[in-house]
């Protein structure tokens, strides 16, 4: 069934980047939809409700800067806001704004192919409905297809298995049970710390130890508040100027953690750890930079890890032993001493793997392991997932699992060659999950706005990227990479956490360049690009 005249724009998701995207259009004068497979608006924030969820930018920056009276109004409790009140700014947003009626939850996106002679896209959902727009904006998040891996006799597991992405909405009660827990990312170290005192039992399987360091968390400032509120939109500014689009509080050091002398290397490791969050990457200028640098800070943390684990073989397997932040780096609330709990163990599968799941446990290294649930924090197929999962096809009905089968081929991040008037928010190819995530937001809904507007005022119909703007894009995000500590590990940037995934690096480093390069683009008349 179709649905109504064709629409300016059609949106998939509404997280932050599609309510954002949703009110732009409107304010805008066109017309829009957001289509959200979700219950609920929050996105990341309304799948990822396990226990611990919180966010590690501060509240007071990972939120919306474009309206000044939402920002005076809005009150977080917390420096680190938690899932419940995340989500429920989300739903302040859509309220404060009138998107409800613009939204329609519960509709999966199956697909969407690009009608060349109509130069429209047919959108079609689960269940078959179908819309047309002459925009396609993909707000669906770079972290929001959930990887399970493919353990072995999962299904014949007697008790609940619960993924951190997809979280049920009832409470789920772990007193007197025994949990096993796979994965210790962000969203497992958040976890485990969060669980543990819950449960009877808590065995943790670890492949590869995180790095986390204090978030501090607390009761916000009222002090700090007020002086961000007296200028917000000045704080906003100088976030905008940092290579992450956060943090300008505290930038980092113009210091080499190489020219530093020992005492005043350590004393600068030990002031950023008791500030705490992100801001431990930045106590030297090359701990991101250079091996070395990075070396020194790494074995700063395994200090502290040594020092906070008492049992020194769980402290042993907890340190890990590769470049700190090359996996993106955790912000913890008291992790490491959770393994000093009598109720907490930590079995390494990386010496001993996971073979199979039983129906009272698991099996790793030939030992039989006993639990009455199980939580899969295994995090996500990244960046490109959502968009290779859809039915998605572009010009002459090629799919982009097909285009990006080498990897995700973009421009910008935001443009794809084949697929004409698709934008793509927050994705591979942009500093999305390099930056505080609510800036790139931002700037790419502002971008692609301008960018139909201009469209539109040019009286052209579509946009595309070129092939040749694509291939020199990809490079030129692999070359910044090779500039920083970014290339020595396995992580989700590189694809490296999914079995048989291209292994390419997907995000971009930096955002002010990033920001700049956008600008120049568009100001260029959209260079790079192929207008119609
Ligand atoms: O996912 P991850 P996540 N056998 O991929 C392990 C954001 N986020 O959901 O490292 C055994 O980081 C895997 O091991 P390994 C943030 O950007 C933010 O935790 O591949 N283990 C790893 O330990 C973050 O980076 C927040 O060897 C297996 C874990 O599962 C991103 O989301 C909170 C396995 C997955 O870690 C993803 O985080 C949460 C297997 N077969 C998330 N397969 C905050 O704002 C995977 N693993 C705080």
């Amino acid at each position: 069934m179709r649905r109504g005249a064709p629409l300016d724009v059609l949106i998939v998701g509404a997280g932050f980047a599609g309510l954002y995207m949703l009110h732009k259009a409107r304010r805008r004068g066109l017309s829009a939809l957001a289509l959200e497979a979700a219950a609920g608006v929050g996105g990341t924030w309304y799948f990822n409700r396990y226990p611990g969820a919180r966010v590690d930018i501060q509240s007071m920056e990972y939120s919306f800067g474009f309206d000044e009276a939402l920002q005076q109004d809005w009150r977080w409790t917390e420096r680190y806001a938690a899932q419940p009140e995340l989500r429920a700014y989300a739903e302040h947003v859509a309220d404060r704004f009138g998107l409800r009626d613009g939204i329609r939850l519960g509709t999966r996106v199956a697909g969407a192919a690009w009608e060349e002679a109509r130069r429209r896209w047919t959108v079609r959902a689960e269940g078959g409905e179908t819309w047309e727009a002459r925009f396609l904006v993909m707000a669906s998040g770079p972290l929001s297809s959930p990887n399970t891996p493919v353990f072995p006799g999962l299904e014949g597991f007697d008790g609940p298995v619960y993924h951190t992405a997809r979280w049920p909405e009832e409470a789920v009660d772990f007193g007197g049970r025994r949990v096993g827990l796979i994965g210790t990312g962000s969203s497992g170290v958040q976890a485990i710390t969060a669980i543990a005192p819950q449960c009877a039992e808590l065995t943790v399987f670890q492949r590869t130890p995180a790095w986390a360091v204090p978030a501090h968390n607390g009761p916000l400032d009222p002090a700090f508040e007020a002086r961000i509120k007296a200028d917000y939109a000045g704080f906003r500014a100088r976030n905008r100027q940092m290579q992450g689009g956060f943090g300008s509080e505290l930038p980092p050091n113009p210091v080499s953690a190489l020219e530093a002398g020992a005492a005043e290397r350590e004393a600068k490791f030990e002031e950023r750890w008791r500030t705490g969050g992100f801001s431990f990457l930045g106590a030297f200028r090359d701990i991101l930079l250079d091996e070395r640098a990075n070396a020194l800070a790494a074995e700063f943390v395994r200090g502290k890890i040594r020092s906070i684990v008492r049992d020194p073989e769980t402290a042993r397997r907890l340190q890990p032993r590769y470049a700190i932040g090359c996996k993106r780096l955790c912000v913890d609330t008291g992790y490491y001493a959770t393994y000093n709990r009598p109720n907490v163990g930590l079995v390494d599968v990386a010496e001993s793997p996971i073979e199979r799941i039983t129906g009272k446990g698991l099996v790793a290294g030939g030992r039989e392991y006993a639990f009455d649930a199980l939580v899969l924090a295994t995090g996500f197929d990244a960046m490109t997932g959502t968009l290779t999962r859809l039915d998605l096809r572009g010009r002459g009905g090629r799919a982009m699992r097909d285009k990006w089968a080498a990897g995700p081929l973009n421009y910008l991040g935001l443009l794809i060659e084949g697929f004409p008037n698709l934008f793509n928010v927050a994705g591979p190819g942009s500093t999305s999950a390099f930056t505080n995530v609510m800036v790139a937001i931002e700037h790419h809904v502002d971008w692609i706005a301008d960018c139909i507007a201009f469209l539109d005022r040019a009286g052209k119909r579509t946009i595309e990227a070129t092939e040749a703007a694509e291939a020199a894009w990809v490079e030129h995000v692999l070359a910044v990479a090779k500039r920083t500590v970014y290339l020595t590990c396995n992580s989700w940037y590189l694809g490296a956490n999914i079995p048989g995934k291209p292994r390419v690096f997907m995000p971009l480093f930096g955002f002010p360049a990033y920001a700049a390069k956008c600008a120049e683009v568009a100001a260029r008349g959209y260079e790079g690009c192929a207008l119609a």
